[in-house]
């Protein structure tokens, strides 16, 4: 029957992260996937999460179906978390967001959504962007373009060209945009070049899909959010999904939002329906736990600011490992490929490494970085960036 079905190839991130876990050798260091660990190598477990749990766990247990949308304390959470407090656009109602499967389940309701009222339409994403961006706007029917966005040469932005390549596309084409901590390149746009874009996505009338991976991992929670707030306060329709799987260190969990910014109320409640009906298709309804757990923590004040502290103290400590790798490759790398791990933001770093040299790393030092030369430098901790700045140096100098 399934003669015909053909080897997986694996996934270039999440595949890589199970070869890691089988490589035996003790030294060995992962800054392959997107994923925070401490300064002693672990996954945290945050102080405000671990109580949120307990207290969760200390309630009645009994576990209900959720509404296909998900739990309604949660999704409320999630808005003023995406949009601020003072959003004027969730005050008029006219956002509706549902509970998903961590960002990526955000992402695949959102574009199964779309698909439906947009057959025609195709997707845009930056050049490069996250693997799996592609393949899940693919799965739902979109055929996808890139659009110019990371400079190889200065490890910067290419911003005049995405401008010009995104204001010459078709009306309601998707733009899938990074909010913040653009993977893989850790470059974003500034508040200007935002700016500059909304009369673009107004004008040629696009749809615009931000997705939140990172909210708290650049430059604050609020910081981070500056694109889907000057989104949703422009009054521009647009898609946001975020994720709670970093900022929480809760991976497993499958906790993230999609927010659908609309015209008005009514119209808000009538795309809240449709995506609650393309959830119902795929997996009925979402599970309890972990959206309990986060739940607990943003409306609950004294578990919310220890929240917000330590996600500072992870993004001090990634700063801090930028210096140190940087650091490390003085007098080894140079100009800008020395430059991008203090210029760039978030958990990534695009090393400028090529594949082959990625390959050497792996074999000669077991240090896993993505072939595409992405380096998680969230990865990286006091007791393993020597290590890893002599390999780079090595393979790369
Ligand atoms: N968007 C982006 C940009 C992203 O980097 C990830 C995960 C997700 C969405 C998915 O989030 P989640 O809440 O786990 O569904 N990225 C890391 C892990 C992965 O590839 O799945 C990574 O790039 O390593």
């Amino acid at each position: 029957m399934f003669e015909k079905v053909t080897a997986y190839p694996g996934d270039p991130i999440l595949s890589l992260n199970e070869d890691f876990q089988r490589d035996p050798r003790s030294g060995k260091v992962n800054l392959s996937i997107g994923i925070y660990f401490d300064d002693n190598g672990k996954l945290p477990v945050m102080e405000a999460v671990q109580q949120a749990v307990q207290q969760v766990l200390a309630g009645p247990g009994a576990r209900p179906y959720l509404p296909m949308s998900g739990l309604a304390d949660y999704r409320s959470a999630v808005q003023s978390l995406v949009f601020g407090s003072s959003c004027e656009a969730q005050k008029a109602g006219r956002i509706a967001t549902l509970q998903t499967l961590g960002g990526s389940g955000a992402l695949k309701v959102g574009s199964d959504f779309l698909k439906r009222y947009f057959p025609d339409s195709q997707v845009w994403i930056s050049d490069p962007s996250w693997e799996n961006h592609r393949v899940l706007f693919e799965g739902s029917g979109f055929k996808v373009n890139t659009y110019p966005y990371y400079d190889s040469n200065t490890g910067g932005l290419r911003f005049d060209e995405m401008l010009a390549a995104i204001e010459g596309l078709p009306a309601r084409s998707i733009v899938l945009l990074h909010a913040c901590c653009h993977n893989p390149t850790g470059v974003d746009l500034n508040h200007e070049q935002w700016q500059a874009l909304v009369p673009v996505l107004r004008e040629r009338n696009l749809i615009a899909f931000v997705d939140m991976a990172y909210q708290g991992f650049g430059d604050g929670l609020d910081e981070d959010a500056y694109a889907p707030r000057l989104l949703a306060d422009a009054g521009i329709t647009c898609l946001v999904a975020n994720s709670f799987s970093k900022n929480f260190s809760l991976y497993g969990e499958r906790c993230g939002g999609l927010s659908v910014v609309c015209a008005d109320k009514d119209e808000a409640q009538r795309v809240l329906g449709q995506l609650t009906c393309t959830v119902r298709a795929n997996y009925s309804n979402p599970p309890t736990h972990g959206a309990s757990v986060v739940a607990r923590v943003l409306n609950t004040p004294a578990l919310r600011s220890l929240w917000e502290s330590e996600l500072g103290a992870m993004r001090e400590r990634i700063l801090a490992m930028r210096h140190a790798i940087h650091k490390g490759l003085q007098g080894h790398v140079h100009g800008p490929a020395l430059e991008r791990y203090l210029s760039q933001r978030g958990m990534f770093t695009y090393t400028g490494l090529s594949a082959e040299q990625v390959d050497r790393l792996r074999a000669q030092y077991g240090v896993y970085v993505l072939r595409s030369g992405r380096m998680c430098v969230a990865g990286l901790n006091k007791n393993n960036v020597g290590v890893v700045a002599s390999a780079v140096a090595a393979v790369q100098s």
